[in-house]
């Protein structure tokens, strides 16, 4: 059943998960749409096949997502008794540190575990891993694994936040992941009856004024263009995020005002961090890799969509870091 690094298939997956009686879900820091949606699909899918799941997510569910929240998740170690389970499940996380957990050992937890997920870069850290960086979202990796176990079990809960996981990797079926697959599986989560009206409602068209007009003073003052417009990025000052008290927590998808803009190829928002500051980037075209501008500064991700640390003691060696290699990979051949 299993290959090099221990790869297994959806089918072996859904084997292991009628195999073990108690769950443990373990997804990543900032949790976004992906982590929120396939975690509480994970829990709900496992407790209808009658096992006992918990989810733990590092921190409270974002408020974006309150609505999605199913219960049975915790957001601290302690209290967890690993004796109340028999296997972790691992999702959306290529590595096991960033699940951010300070009180977790990766490394001494002894139960058998599964990692599945997308990110091209996944370490293939668990007992049994499922890596399809194909797949759009690790939401439509799981919908591969339920319905080799037969559609029964997928209420219309779970294809629901199925569907959420793959709605905010693909932004909305807009980025380059958008493969005809993905759009077929979305297909089927619709007759299995999830709610997309409420998914778009929520994700989409119900930002809060105060971020609205934090996004608005972004762009208006704070957005910057280098090598011939083809990079542009905002550094996002903390005195605006306290003066509108945003919570950027909330602000998944605020990198999206920036893709919008034309002519820019890579975008990417930065913010302080204690050892410099922190980047997040995407690109609009699969030429420029901006994973690969994450690889060089600390980071990693996916080639469309990536983050990293540009260590540098002043915004404007930041820039200049920044510049360089958005210069070297947008006049790459
Ligand atoms: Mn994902």
């Amino acid at each position: 059943m299993t290959t090099e690094k221990n790869r297994i298939s959806p089918a072996d997956a859904a084997g292991l998960f009628r195999k073990y009686d108690k769950f443990l879900i373990v997804t990543h820091e900032n949790p976004d749409g992906d982590a929120v949606g396939s975690g509480f699909a994970l829990l709900e899918y496992l407790r209808q096949c009658g096992k006992h799941a918990e989810l733990l997510l590092p921190e409270p569910v974002p408020e974006k997502y309150a609505d999605f929240a199913l219960s049975g998740q915790r957001s601290q170690l302690s209290g967890l008794d690993w004796a109340d389970f028999e296997f972790v499940v691992y999702l959306d996380t290529p590595i096991p540190k960033r699940t951010a957990l300070a009180d977790l050992k990766f490394e001494q937890i002894q139960l058998p575990s599964l990692n599945i997920d997308h990110h091209p870069d996944n370490a293939d850290y668990a007992r049994w891993n499922l890596v399809l960086s194909r797949a759009a979202a690790t939401a439509e990796i799981l919908f591969m694994i339920f319905k080799t176990g037969g559609e029964a079990k997928i209420t219309p809960v779970i294809a629901g936040l199925l569907l959420l996981g793959i709605v905010m990797d693909t932004g909305g079926f807009r980025f380059d992941n958008t493969s005809p697959k993905v759009l077929r599986h979305a297909a089927e989560l619709l007759e299995l009856k999830a709610d997309y009206h409420h998914i778009v409602n929520e994700m989409f068209f119900a930002t809060p004024l105060a971020q609205l007009e934090f996004q608005a003073e972004l762009i208006a003052r704070h957005l910057r263009r280098a090598c011939h417009e083809r990079l542009a990025w905002f550094y996002i000052p903390p005195e605006l995020i306290r003066k509108y008290q945003v919570n950027m927590r909330n602000t998944e998808g605020l990198i999206d005002t920036l893709r919008a803009l034309r002519g820019a190829e890579i975008v990417v928002i930065m913010q302080q961090h204690e050892l410099g500051f922190k980047i997040s980037l995407r690109s609009k075209n699969p030429k420029y890799s901006v994973g690969r501008i994450a690889r060089r500064l600390n980071g990693g991700g996916h080639e469309m969509a990536a983050g990293g640390l540009i260590k540098a003691a002043t915004l404007e060696n930041a820039e200049k870091i920044l510049i360089a290699q958005a210069e070297g990979v947008l006049n790459a051949l």
